[in-house]
């Protein structure tokens, strides 16, 4: 309870912050799109999101700090698509905010205001979050998908239900979670299972982004297995706007 009115007043206080962790073409090199985290600092001490995101889940805060990380990522990444090239932006989503009132219309306000259009936005969604109030759910999405919206299966492969959600929910992109990237020519087993969930994305049709890609011989395997897109920390770590926007200036 004194997390939750101390993440009250730190968004009042405007103590949170977003970085963003390039996500790159694997062919190229090029940075495609950002992936938006969300940062507390508390004074000048970082609260991982581990941290307060369950007590921001519980506490319904994460409907108003969603609603600020939304419209202020999608503000700066416009600002970047118009000075260098059409970036993408991705952002991850919870239950709460996804099943508060009037969630598409503030998808559609924050597009409406930034500029950004609507298939530079990817939402980020993990499996369990269709465990309750599915139908709510995947009808939400669907409406947002509609209007151009990009949807993704965030940490894909660890929940029980990934296949039987590519069914349900019509997805663009799937992400394949570190447990998996981490294992590549290390382990013969997570090596083949990211082979095959590359493979099954593509003839889904697909888009596949490799997550946690800390060392080389992960790009290797992963350029060789034909896998389109990649972020971790030997592509980049997760960066304030700053980083991002000297990136994009010397990538030019
Ligand atoms: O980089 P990292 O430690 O930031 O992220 C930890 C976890 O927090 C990840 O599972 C990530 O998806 C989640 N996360 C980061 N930013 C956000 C956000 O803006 N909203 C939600 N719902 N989750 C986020
Ligand atoms: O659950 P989600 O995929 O949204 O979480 C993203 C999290 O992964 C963030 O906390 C981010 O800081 C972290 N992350 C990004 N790249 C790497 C990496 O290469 N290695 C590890 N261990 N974590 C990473
Ligand atoms: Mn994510
Ligand atoms: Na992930």
């Amino acid at each position: 309870l004194e997390l939750a009115a101390d993440l009250q007043r730190a968004l009042l206080a405007g103590q949170f912050a977003i970085e963003y962790q390039p996500v790159v073409d694997l062919a190229t090199s090029r940075v495609t799109a950002v992936e938006a985290l969300v940062r507390w600092w508390r004074g000048s001490t970082l609260v991982p999101p581990q941290q307060f995101l369950g007590a921001a889940e519980d506490t319904g805060l994460i409907v108003p700090l969603g609603e600020w990380i939304l419209r202020e990522s999608c503000r700066e990444v416009a600002a970047w698509r118009a000075s260098s090239w059409d970036i993408g932006l991705s952002l991850n989503l919870s239950t709460r905010q996804i099943t508060a009132p009037r969630f598409v219309e503030t998808v559609a306000a924050a597009l409406a205001e930034s500029g950004l259009p609507a298939s530079a936005l990817t939402l980020e969604v993990i499996e369990e979050m269709l465990v309750e109030d599915a139908e709510e759910i995947i009808g939400r999405l669907s409406e947002l998908r509609a209007m151009g919206v990009r949807l993704a299966i965030d940490d894909f492969g660890t929940g029980y239900a990934s296949l039987a959600l590519l069914r349900q929910l019509p997805v663009d992109l799937i992400k394949i979670d570190p447990s998996f990237v981490c294992g590549l020519g290390r382990d013969e087993t997570l090596t083949l299972l990211t082979r095959t969930i590359v493979r099954l994305g593509h003839d889904l049709g697909l888009m596949v982004v490799a997550e946690g890609i800390e060392r080389p011989e992960q790009l290797e395997l992963l350029r060789e297995m034909g896998c389109t897109r990649g972020q971790g920390y030997l592509v980049a770590r997760p960066m304030a706007a700053r980083g991002v926007d000297s990136l994009m200036r010397t990538s030019l």
